[in-house]
């Protein structure tokens, strides 16, 4: 029986409507270059419509890469590394794909976009030259293969920098959490770049410029190299989030001679250039702006319109990320949450939880079950709190509470057994999950009123019932599957259209859905968190 994982449940369509574009005022176009594929959205600002969207899959794409889930497989299991060219040839394969079906490129007025949040390229001092003399008549990844001085990129899933953190936590102290708003943390780019300097010092002097992700992208969209906005840049254990410059003591005891490779840091409205002659052969503009590009968080922070204080998202995907904004940069005193800058202005939390979708298909699979059974087992066959069965549902190692022996752990009467019924499970480990991040969540402050829900998961309406009582806040379940593309373009309208951030969210981050938390569940639930705590402790 082929089960329905949440990737499936997730995955959007790409949409073309035949349509006469003449009609569309104001495009403005929005790149995400996730984990695993690249995604693009084009909307109409003005009209409030999206207009065109379409996607690729690195792995059943661009197979040649071998990497199925996009990453290379490798024997050592904490480390992950990706191949910057596959990105670069999803990217252009992206544009192939929105020409071939007739996407209204030629009338894009600005672009911008996100990249999974923390990898990093490194490149040699030919990198700009080459860049600018890009041939249209050949693709990009051949003609900027040699100037990489680092063939494969670490990315957020690597966390094998364990002693680099180390190093650098002795270095700097306390300091490095309240003024960059992360404790030394193995999947952050500065720790990435230390080990690399370590093991590969001759490699390390060969660079001249590190890239994140998004930068990495934008530059090759601009023709030159791009700066790093404050949202993703936050994201390296570098950047000074009170002068939101790079840290010139932080940087010199991560690895020596690191500031001159760094990008400069700017607010993610910044103008990262104009696209690049070479994007003419896929029907652009030459010379449109590009906005600089930023985290995926922080661009899905906008697409789920949730930009301002009072609204959090949770993102439910292979990992399961918490975020909402913060106007002033608090950090957590347990280590696990991050700050990151808020692209609409001030700053953002971020809250990762890596046992996301392995921990609920986990259980799904082990009984055999459809995701439509399981709704119907939250539903009718099991009750809330559980009956007191509880699970710290830890299936792989976790980075929230850190969890470096995998294995979930039970408490209650039911769960004990080796084989309880499904429905014990199954809760436990939903409820076990919506208790963490509410736990996790309770230094950002202030309670949410909502909850805005994205990814795969999200499409269970039991597991956001779940949610919405653990938090007693209304669940919000927003239109667009694809938030960091879309906010990526709001970025753009927002950046060189003058459109406003309210009208970006009323026309484009709707909340198409509503579940209300029961208030009969509350006790439940805080007695329950006051266990869970115990528990986990
Ligand atoms: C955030 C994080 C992930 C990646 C996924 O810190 O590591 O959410 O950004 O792309």
């Amino acid at each position: 029986m082929a089960l329905l994982t949440e990737y499936n449940m997730a995955r959007s369509s790409s949409c073309t409507i035949t349509t006469d574009w003449k009609s569309f005022m104001s495009i403005y176009m929005g790149i995400d270059a996730s984990t695993q594929g690249v995604k693009a959205v084009l909307i109409d600002a003005k009209a409030g419509d999206i207009i065109f969207t379409e996607s690729i899959n690195f792995g059943s794409d661009l197979p040649e890469y071998k990497s199925p889930n996009g990453f290379i497989e490798g024997n050592e299991p904490l480390v992950k590394h990706a191949n910057p060219l596959m990105w670069i040839d999803g990217l252009e394969l992206l544009m192939e794909r929105l020409q071939k079906k007739g996407a209204p490129l030629s009338r894009v007025l600005a672009l911008s976009g996100s990249g999974q949040q923390h990898g990093s390229v490194y490149l040699k001092s030919s990198f700009p030259d080459v860049l600018r003399k890009l041939s249209p008549e050949k693709k990009i990844a051949g003609q900027i293969s040699g100037t990489l001085s680092r063939k494969t990129s670490p990315i957020w899933m690597d966390s094998s920098t364990g002693r680099e953190c180390d190093e650098i936590k002795s270095a700097i102290g306390k300091r490095l959490q309240n003024d960059t708003g992360s404790p030394a943390t193995e999947r952050f780019t500065g720790p990435q770049i230390r080990k690399f300097w370590k093991n590969e010092k001759e490699r390390y002097d060969e660079t001249a410029a590190i890239h994140l992700v998004s930068s990495f992208l934008a530059s090759l969209l601009c023709g030159e190299n791009s700066p790093v906005d404050f949202g993703d840049g936050a994201g390296m254990n570098l950047l000074n989030l009170k002068t939101l410059k790079w840290d010139s003591e932080i940087v010199e005891a991560t690895a020596p001679g690191l500031l001159r490779k760094l990008p400069p840091p700017v607010a993610s409205c910044v103008r990262a250039g104009n696209l690049s002659p070479y994007f003419s052969k896929y029907g652009f503009k030459a010379g449109i702006p590009v906005t600089v590009w930023s985290g995926d968080n922080p661009n899905s922070l906008i697409g789920t319109g949730a930009a301002e204080a009072g609204i959090a998202v949770v993102s439910l995907g292979t990992s399961d990320t918490f975020f909402a904004a913060m106007p002033e940069a608090a950090v957590d005193p347990d280590g696990y949450g991050h700050v990151f800058g808020n692209p609409a202005g001030g700053f953002m939390s971020l809250i990762c939880f890596k046992n996301g979708s392995l921990a609920r298909e986990n259980v799904r699979a082990e009984y055999g079950l459809e995701w439509k059974d399981v709704e119907d087992i939250l539903k009718n066959k099991s009750i809330p709190g559980n009956g007191g069965n509880m699970m710290l549902p830890y299936f792989t190692s976790e980075i929230t509470p850190l969890v470096l022996k995998p294995g979930p752990r039970f408490k209650g009467k039911e769960i004990e057994k080796s084989h309880p019924e499904a429905g014990v499970k199954i809760r436990a480990v939903m409820e076990g999950q919506a208790l963490s991040m509410r736990l996790h969540s309770q230094w950002i402050g202030g309670g949410f009123s909502a909850l805005r829900v994205t990814g795969g998961a999200s499409r269970s309406n039991e597991f956001c019932r779940i949610l919405a009582n653990v938090f007693q806040a209304r669940i919000e379940k927003i239109s667009s599957a694809d938030s960091a593309a879309l906010g990526a373009a709001m970025r753009a309208a927002n950046a060189e259209g003058g459109y406003s951030w309210k009208k970006l969210s009323a026309a484009f981050s709707v909340a198409v859905e509503r579940i209300n938390p029961d208030c009969s569940a509350k006790d439940i639930y805080d007695r329950m968190l006051s266990d869970f705590t115990a528990f986990e402790k």
